[in-house]
């Protein structure tokens, strides 16, 4: 289906044109894009067919462009326009918050045709004085194109894991194939990957590659030889493959997982030793006998040091605590005992509280808390006090209906600007736990939001504070808050930190959940699901833990039901 392409060209095309202040067109071509993009039947059947022009706001001139695109596979229309445009729409147009009209603004008035133009226009200050435009948008464009520039085209974890899997599972079907894993940055846990690399070991390297450029969800090859291949996935991700032979696969698995300092520094101490590390195994300097290559384990040992987890191998001291025998005994992916943080059709969420909880039970769990929404934030149906009794009578039914699983009930409050919750201290006291979260106020000063936080955390109500920094990976960054005070408010409090699964957070991230483990601050791993889909997101926030080098008894809901109450205030 080139569906998503065709609605996606003309979405495109629409750009320029608003450029090219043509609003009548812009219109069309929007319209044409929706109807596109929600259409059920393969646009190329219908075009075949000769129908085209049946979708309702597809006339003869957009049904021209995509015909022009689906026969070659590009489009003449938008090359010519992109030719009459000065300005770098695509790389402008990437910049959070700048649309067509603004960059056609900002090109009559300062005549800014790049983001590099845009970037020195706002440090000069130029931008605020344009009408309709001012201080505020000035800051913006400077934080957006700061982040751009550190996220550009990166993929958050969460988007990639399962598409790689996917990969690594099909290659296994195949009898050529004996071993295959995911490398890089991906089995790093990392929170987002630039390519996945993929490792298959075989006696038939070409089979491999050949089945691998014809899995279904490549849309593209970008490159195939007889060991290796690049491809594109439909999603858009790009997909490393090597294959190699089986008594070399730890070799080749530890410098594909990287990271590249981590390697470098292997390759030194190896180096001292009188041995040479490469991806094709470790060697005797001397001889160039094969010491060790068919396990990672092998190689770390003779290396003189202990296997060192993936999500670990960052150069951040790792290396030196694992020749010293005295890595952390990381927090592993089946040690999750249950999930703190989870709505319901009660809120925002789209599943009863029991079929979250069944959902939960299939997954391994003992016990779930359900924390919906409260007060009055713009988020659909927050509950009332009103509600949140109704819901208790409603979880006590449940529990009694299932067993196996512990359904608990808390809610999740929002810290108001002042520091004080949206819901009264008599209503919370009932509740089994309470998780408190900023979901206002961003732009507040760093010591404003510390204040507010710590005085949360203050309230002997509040067990957990939910996705501390509000960061979104890719999107846009937290708000700024002093974490050292606030994980030391943490610990004389009691208050418990959370890492949050849900893909675009990971908060606590790696750094700082590393840094709360140091500080003495117990952590929740918990998903924010808001379906039942959504609670296989535990293990990214697993993998951000183990990335922070946090163990079993750092985490709380590693405990059993009874342990785990036990540390919460109340
Ligand atoms: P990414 O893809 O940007 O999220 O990050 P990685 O870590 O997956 O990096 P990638 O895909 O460029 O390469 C995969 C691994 O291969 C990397 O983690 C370490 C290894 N590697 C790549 N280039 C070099 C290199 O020049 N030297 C060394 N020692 N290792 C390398
Ligand atoms: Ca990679
Ligand atoms: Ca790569
Ligand atoms: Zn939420």
């Amino acid at each position: 289906m080139k569906n998503i392409e065709v609605s996606e060209l003309l979405n495109e095309i629409a750009d320029y044109l608003e450029f090219a202040n043509e609003p009548f067109k812009v219109r069309a071509y929007r319209k044409a894009a929706l109807v596109i993009e929600g259409l059920s039947e393969d646009i190329e059947e219908v075009w075949k067919e000769n129908k085209l022009m049946e979708l309702p706001g597809v006339g003869e001139g957009i049904a021209k462009k995509i015909d022009d695109f689906l026969k070659s596979g590009k489009s003449k229309h938008l090359e010519e326009l992109k030719k009459k445009t000065p300005v770098d729409m695509e790389q402008l147009g990437k910049i959070e918050g700048i649309g067509p009209k603004t960059i056609l603004k900002l090109y009559r008035e300062l005549k800014v045709k790049s983001v590099g133009d845009m970037e020195k226009a706002a440090k000069q200050g130029k931008i605020q004085k344009i009408r309709g435009l001012g201080p505020t948008v000035e800051q913006n464009i400077l934080k957006s194109i700061e982040f751009a520039k550190k996220s550009s085209e990166r993929v958050p974890l969460g988007f990639a894991l399962s598409s790689a899997e996917e990969v690594v599972r099909m290659l296994k079907t195949l009898k050529e194939v004996t071993r295959a894993s995911i490398a890089g940055s991906t089995r790093r846990m990392k929170e987002t990957i630039g390519d996945i690399d993929i490792l298959a070991t075989s006696k038939a390297p070409e089979k491999v590659i050949d089945f691998f450029t014809k899995i279904p969800n490549v849309a593209q090859v970008l490159a195939e030889g007889p060991t290796k291949s690049s491809v594109r996935l439909k999603e858009g991700i790009q997909v490393d493959l090597r294959v190699l032979d089986d008594k070399i696969f730890g070799a080749a698995l530890l410098y594909f997982t990287g990271n590249k300092e981590h390697n470098i520094l292997l390759r030194r101490i190896a180096i001292e030793k009188g041995l040479k590390l490469s991806e094709y195994g470790l060697f005797d300097a001397k001889t160039d006998k094969l010491v060790a290559g068919r396990t990672e384990e092998e190689i770390y040992k003779k290396l003189g040091m202990d296997c060192i987890e993936p999500e670990m191998r960052e150069n951040e001291g790792e290396i030196e605590m694992a020749q010293r025998h005295m890595l952390p005994k990381l927090v592993n992916y089946d040690d999750i005992k249950g999930d703190l943080q989870m709505h319901t059709k009660w809120s925002d969420g789209s599943n009863t509280i029991e079929e979250m909880a069944l959902a939960a039970k299939n997954l391994g769990h003992g016990y779930i808390c359900i924390t919906d929404h409260t007060g009055k934030l713009a988020i659909a149906n927050a509950l009332d006090e009103k509600r949140i009794l109704k819901q208790r009578k409603e979880i006590e039914k449940v529990n009694k209906r299932l067993s196996g699983i512990k359904i608990l009930q808390g809610v999740e409050v929002n810290i108001k600007d002042d520091g004080n919750l949206d819901m009264p201290d008599k209503v919370l006291k009932q509740l089994d736990i309470v998780v408190a979260s900023i979901h206002s106020g961003f732009k507040n000063p760093k010591d404003k939001i510390t204040k507010r936080m710590i005085k949360a955390m203050e309230n002997e109500n509040v067990d957990i504070i939910a996705h501390p920094t509000g960061r979104l990976i890719t999107k846009r960054e937290g708000y700024e808050i002093d974490l050292d005070s606030v994980f030391e408010a943490a610990k004389k409090t009691g208050t418990i930190m959370e890492i949050n699964s849900y893909p675009e957070r990971l908060d606590l991230k790696d750094s700082h959940a590393r840094a709360a483990v140091k500080a003495g601050v117990k952590l929740v791993i918990s998903t924010d699901a808001h379906n039942t889909d959504q609670l296989h997101f535990i293990r990214l926030g697993i993998g951000t833990a183990r990335r922070g080098w946090a163990e079993k008894k750092d985490i709380i809901n590693t405990r059993s039901l009874k342990e785990m109450m036990r540390m919460m205030k109340k």
